[in-house]
């Protein structure tokens, strides 16, 4: 039994705590700025607050040098993130993301790894309207970022889609239920008048309270034997326990994170641990009691430590297990046997459950544009106007056509061929194994480029790929402008972190199924150093490897690098 007396860290809030307090949950002067034409950009204070919202200001990094020297304010525009519980959009969603990219961003929607839509390049006089149309499609963006419960993900496998429709409606309950309650969004954006008088914090912020949670708080729903979601990255990561094909509940993981910073040891990517199992009707209060723990005793002093993996840590696991237990005045039964395979995504049609097909489509760096010769946003877009389905957006950046009937099937096939969309199929297993953050132009903490340059460096690395007949190996491959992990990399089987232009951290050995984190490999190194490594290392894996071992186990057993005792720890 563990008896502890709880703390929070000591040291005085962080200037965010202190925003928090003063913006009378969330409203703070935000309704005002957004009206004032003289600046396309925001205060600090604001933008701090406008991040509940959804959304960030940004500005192109592309015209910063040139703006600066014609003396001109940067470029500054809206990033705005929709939430999208489980990734599920119907074709008139995504029909009304389409056009306002048109209309209000910058003609591109990106497919993000939290399995929703961003949009980027908003002008500011611009934003109210989008919000309200996205609204009015019966979507919002409240929470898709800030120091709240973020898009709750859910597996996007379309093998087991019966299962998927469960699991789903699960993931969408945790996103509403812990949604923030304070009306400040729909004053802002949606023309709803103040109520008179200040209501009671129980009664605006039932769980968060006024300075909601010290960080932001991320939880994903997977569906074994596809860890596509990749769970134990999660703060609280969730496996579906089916038996006779039936879910009878989740096993809980917790304290799972990807962000570091360069060069500061108290910041690490961490995997989740699995604590306990729960029944899906149990399933709301797990996840509320675990928030509220983060909530009491993270870090609200030091952001970069803020996040419940360092509470995990800090205050140790059988610890807050047991805060657990005692919050929801039960034990947690012990977790039950699951495995996975894999946490990449299968392409091309599948065949569901009730006759229905589904079609997972490769989105290169989720970007949904249209490229030369290559109309994935039109061919998408045509698709939407006779889908009467639903997309799935995937935590892997692509999207799934599912839910396609028999007799649409042949139609939407044919779309299909006409815009081309087949290509992806073709491509190698590399290619379609890699993810890649945003990073430049929009990002504001890229220190090199990640979504513009992967595609071409994998192009260098396929001449390797395929002169050593590995074409078909599924190898996962991902790359993040910072070490903030927006794409996953310490769970990518070759992974890259920028530190400078041209420049990236490269690292190997994490676990096909996102169950080991990947270990740093080189430091600092450009384009050619990174392809002479690969020339070394890829030949060895065709003729060494033992059957059926994938590449992240393979640079472990041939002692390319070293895997530490624990086999899952990430060093940097
Ligand atoms: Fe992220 C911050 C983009 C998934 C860890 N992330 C950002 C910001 C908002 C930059 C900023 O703070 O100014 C990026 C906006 C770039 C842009 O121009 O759009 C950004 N993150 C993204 C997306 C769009 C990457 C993508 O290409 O798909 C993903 C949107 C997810 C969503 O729909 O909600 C995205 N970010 C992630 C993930 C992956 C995940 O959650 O599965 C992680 C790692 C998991 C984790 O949180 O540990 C992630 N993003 C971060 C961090 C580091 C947080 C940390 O505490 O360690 C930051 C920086 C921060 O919060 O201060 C960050
Ligand atoms: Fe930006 Fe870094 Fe996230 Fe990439 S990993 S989107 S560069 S914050």
């Amino acid at each position: 039994m563990v008896n502890q007396i709880l703390k929070a860290p000591d040291g005085p809030p962080s200037d965010v705590e202190e925003i928090k307090v003063k913006s009378n949950y969330l409203r703070g002067t935000l309704k005002e700025v957004m009206l004032d034409r003289i600046s396309a950009s925001i205060p600090e204070d604001d933008n701090r607050l406008m991040k509940h919202h959804g959304s960030y200001l940004q500005d192109d990094r592309d015209l910063r040098n040139e703006r600066q020297k014609q003396k001109l304010e940067p470029a500054y525009q809206f990033m705005l993130r929709v939430r999208l519980p489980g990734g599920v959009a119907a074709p008139n969603q995504w029909l009304v993301m389409d056009e306002l990219a048109e209309k209000y961003g910058n003609g591109t929607l990106k497919l993000t790894t939290r399995e929703t839509f961003q949009m980027h390049g908003i002008l500011k006089w611009n934003m109210k309207s989008t919000i309200q149309e996205i609204n009015t499609a019966l979507m919002d963006t409240i929470a898709a970022c800030g120091d709240v419960n973020r898009n709750v993900m859910c597996a996007s496998n379309p093998y087991q889609s019966e299962l998927h429709a469960e699991v789903y409606e699960w993931s969408k309950k945790l996103s509403d239920d812990l949604l923030p309650r304070t009306r400040a969004y729909y004053e802002v954006w949606l023309d709803e008048e103040k109520v008179a008088g200040t209501p009671e914090v129980e009664e605006v912020e039932p769980m968060y309270g006024p300075t909601y949670l010290p960080r932001k708080f991320k939880i994903g729903i997977a569906v074994p034997p596809s860890n596509d979601i990749d769970v134990f990255s999660q703060d609280l990561g969730l496996i579906a326990i089916v038996e006779n094909d039936k879910l009878i509940g989740f096993n809980i993981a917790i304290g799972g994170g990807m962000g570091m910073t360069h060069g500061d040891t108290a910041t690490y990517p961490q995997l989740g641990k699995v604590i306990g199992f729960c029944k899906p009707e149990q399933l709301y209060e797990v996840a509320e009691k675990t928030i509220t723990i983060q909530r009491d005793y993270g870090n609200r002093s030091v952001r970069k430590n803020a996040r419940f993996k360092y509470t995990v840590d800090r205050l140790g696991l059988e610890t807050v297990k047991a805060e657990l237990e005692k919050r929801l005045g039960w034990e947690l039964p012990e977790a039950k046997p699951y495995h996975f395979d894999h946490n990449g995504d299968r392409y091309g049609w599948v065949k569901g459950v009730q006759g229905k097909w589904h079609f997972n489509l490769f989105v290169e760096g989720g970007r949904v544009a249209d490229f030369d010769g290559y109309p994935l946003k039109t061919g998408l877009r045509e698709i939407a106007k006779i889908h009467s389905g639903d997309f799935h957006l995937t935590a892997n950046q692509n999207v799934i056509i599912a839910n396609v009937s028999n007799h649409k099937k042949k139609k939407i096939n044919e779309l299909i061929e006409k815009y081309g969309l087949t290509d992806g199929l073709h491509y190698s297993a590399l290619r379609r194994s890699s993810m890649a953050c945003v990073a430049l132009p929009t990002c504001g903490l890229a220190m090199a480029e990640a979504e513009r340059y992967l595609p071409q460096l994998i192009t260098k690395i396929e001449q390797i790929v395929d002169e050593n007949g590995l074409r078909d190996e599924e190898i996962t491959i991902r790359m993040t402008g910072c070490p903030n992990g927006c794409a996953r990399h310490a769970l990518g089987e070759i992974g890259f972190i920028g530190k400078a232009p041209g420049k990236y951290n490269m690292y190997l050995g994490a676990a096909h199924d996102g169950s080991r984190l990947s270990k740093m490999y080189r430091e600092n190194i450009g384009e050619e150093e990174i392809l002479t490594e690969l020339r070394s290392i890829l030949p060895r894996y065709a003729k060494e490897r033992n059957a059926g071992e994938h590449f992240g186990d393979f640079v472990i057993r041939a002692e390319i690098i070293k895997a530490t005792t624990d086999g899952t720890n990430f060093h940097d």
